[in-house]
């Protein structure tokens, strides 16, 4: 049972990442609509809401799928403050895109200052493998480095396009299971350090 019965499901912040024309906005809206939208517009910043079951409880997934404005420092700092979790994308066909993942990271662990923040590293249009121009290792090798899991995407054919939206929110969640305990584990730590000084009072 809920310990505050007026709040609603819980609410999952998803950030999407990357560089410009990676799949962000296609990703996006191949899980929140079911179709492969080919020419979103490449500037625009939106989010999107959306009820889903996750393991049998029904959760809410806010994602914000963001575009050319990160390069403002600040905005880009706002953005990735909000976020609970993030999905990195880059395309396989685009090695410079690849290379771009890890100024991302970077940002992102800077603002979060949390190595363990929920993060997924996805290769994006996995359907034009025979344009292939990032080794599969390469991007196993770059997720291990991160300890974070790697998965490959085709915003146009689905394949795996679920698969990431929610194994990320399951690390989120369970990332607000463990602080939730560690909250109460350092609330019990107080009680008992005041119940100590009462004693010795
Ligand atoms: N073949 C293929 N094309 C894709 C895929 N994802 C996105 N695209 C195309 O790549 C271009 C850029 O996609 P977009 O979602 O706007 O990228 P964003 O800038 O990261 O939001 C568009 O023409 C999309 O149709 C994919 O998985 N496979
Ligand atoms: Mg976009």
């Amino acid at each position: 049972m809920s310990k505050k019965p007026t709040a609603g499901p819980a609410l999952h912040k998803v950030i999407m990442v990357g560089s410009g024309g990676v799949g962000k906005s296609a990703l996006t809206l191949q899980f929140m609509y079911d179709e492969f939208v080919e020419d979103y517009e490449p500037t625009k910043a939106d989010s999107y809401r959306k009820k889903v079951v996750l393991d049998g409880e029904e959760v809410q997934i806010d994602i914000l799928d963001t575009a050319g404005q990160e390069d403002y420092a600040a905005i880009r700092d706002n953005y990735f403050r909000s976020g609970e979790g993030f999905l990195c994308v880059f395309s396989i066909t685009d090695d410079e895109s690849f290379q771009a993942t890890q100024e991302f990271r970077e940002q992102i662990l800077r603002v979060k200052n949390d190595e363990s923040i929920p993060f997924l590293l996805v290769g994006n249009k996995c359907d034009l493998n025979d344009k292939r121009k990032v080794p599969l290792n390469e991007c196993q090798v770059r997720a291990q480095q991160w300890s974070v899991p790697y998965v490959e995407t085709s915003a146009k054919t689905r394949e795996n396009v679920d698969k990431v939206f929610f194994d990320l929110m399951r690390e989120i969640r369970s990332r607000k299971t463990e602080d939730s305990k560690a909250t109460s584990g350092r609330a019990k730590d107080r009680c008992k350090k005041r119940r100590l000084k009462c004693t010795l009072l």
